[in-house]
């Protein structure tokens, strides 16, 4: 199947970051506050993998079966950088929230020099974005009220989810007693599913005017177990993965997150095991830190999320399968997110 290629999606951003500077020069904002919006915006919107921005016109290529007109593709890839403004502002956001070191091979932006929680009103800024490029370019599509609801409502749902994370996630109360699979998965559902893998898919359903309220549900009944699983590799990531290779320490385990990997544990932990995670878990300390992964070590967590992965995607590989068409849905869609996501180590 046809997909996207990174540098002609990339070379659609620079018109959007002037369009936002240029609505920020209409109101006279100073020289300096000009450089510094620039800064923000380059730092936290390019980048990143681009998983979710590349799937807007990809699922427009998938669904129409023929290569984009170049209104189109201008078009569908605006919305996918949208989907990484959002993205943006939610990881600004996120990092400050989980004290998180590094991003993407570098500092987290509020850990830049003189930035700190200036970082705050950039998160704010990079989320209004958004909404100011919908305007200056869909105000007349008939979706354009679609596009803006869809924008706001997954918001509200990865904040729900957030919410959820950080509560879950006391920093002066450690009780592995509060977590449960069954809080991880309403948790990951809202924090990532909806944002990362069902907003991209009903942007191009909508501006192809394809949407209905039938194929938006059999999006979303494949779409979220896919972000579900997603979020599992980002747990799994956190604790196995390469700082160097996944461009960001983890910080799971001293931030006390009901995460995937500790729930598995919780499962499996001997009496001895337990006491070890009932001490070490969740505490802002590298020795502790090191105890907890190795009572993962002991457990073999690696190979439980390695059959955790495989039978998971055969499960989503039978439900891809059963998409016959007849909403007007393809079975590449949802192949090529897959296709993005299996086995990786990034
Ligand atoms: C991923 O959680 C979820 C988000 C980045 C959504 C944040 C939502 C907000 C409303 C701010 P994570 O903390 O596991 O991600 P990472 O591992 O990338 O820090
Ligand atoms: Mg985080
Ligand atoms: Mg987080
Ligand atoms: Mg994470």
């Amino acid at each position: 199947m046809a997909t996207t290629k990174r540098a002609d999606f990339e070379a659609i951003f620079p018109s959007l970051r002037a369009e936002l500077l240029e609505h920020a020069k209409k109101y006279n904002l100073p020289a300096n506050a000009m450089e510094w919006l620039e800064k923000a915006i380059n730092a936290n919107v390019p980048g990143g993998k681009l998983n979710r921005g590349l799937s807007v016109p990809d699922t427009a290529l998938a669904l129409l079966g023929r290569p984009l007109t170049e209104e189109e593709f201008k078009h569908l890839s605006t919305l996918g950088w949208l989907t990484e403004l959002l993205q943006a502002f939610f990881l600004v956001s996120d990092d400050i929230m989980d004290t998180s070191i590094t991003r993407r091979g570098q500092p987290c932006w509020y850990r830049h020099e003189g930035v700190g929680m200036i970082a705050i009103n950039d998160a704010f800024m990079l989320e209004s974005g958004i909404y100011i490029i919908l305007k200056k370019m869909f105000r007349s599509h008939p979706a354009y009220v679609d596009l803006v609801e869809l924008f706001h409502e997954t918001t509200w749902q990865t904040e729900l989810g957030q919410l959820c994370d950080l509560i879950t996630a006391p920093e002066d109360k450690v009780d592995l007693d509060n977590f449960s699979l069954e809080k991880y998965m309403f948790i990951v559902t809202f924090k990532t599913a909806y944002y990362s893998f069902y907003l991209p898919v009903a942007l191009a359903l909508y501006y192809l005017q394809l949407a209905t309220p039938a194929n938006l549900k059999q999006a979303h009944d494949i779409l979220i177990p896919l972000g579900q699983y997603f979020q599992i590799q980002d747990d799994y990531l956190d604790a196995y993965g390469d700082p160097a290779v996944i461009g960001k320490i983890g910080t799971d385990i001293q931030d006390n997150k009901c995460s995937w990997m500790i729930n598995q544990a919780l499962k499996l932990a001997t009496p001895e095991q337990r006491k070890t995670l009932d001490t070490a878990y969740g505490r802002k300390d590298q020795e502790l830190e090191a105890k907890v992964k190795v009572v993962y070590q002991e457990l073999d967590l690696e190979n439980v999320y390695k059959k955790y992965e495989e039978s998971t995607v055969a499960d989503l590989r039978a439900k891809i399968a059963a998409v016959d068409g007849a909403e007007g849905l393809k079975k590449e869609v949802f192949e090529s997110f897959l296709a993005k996501i299996y086995k990786r180590s990034k």
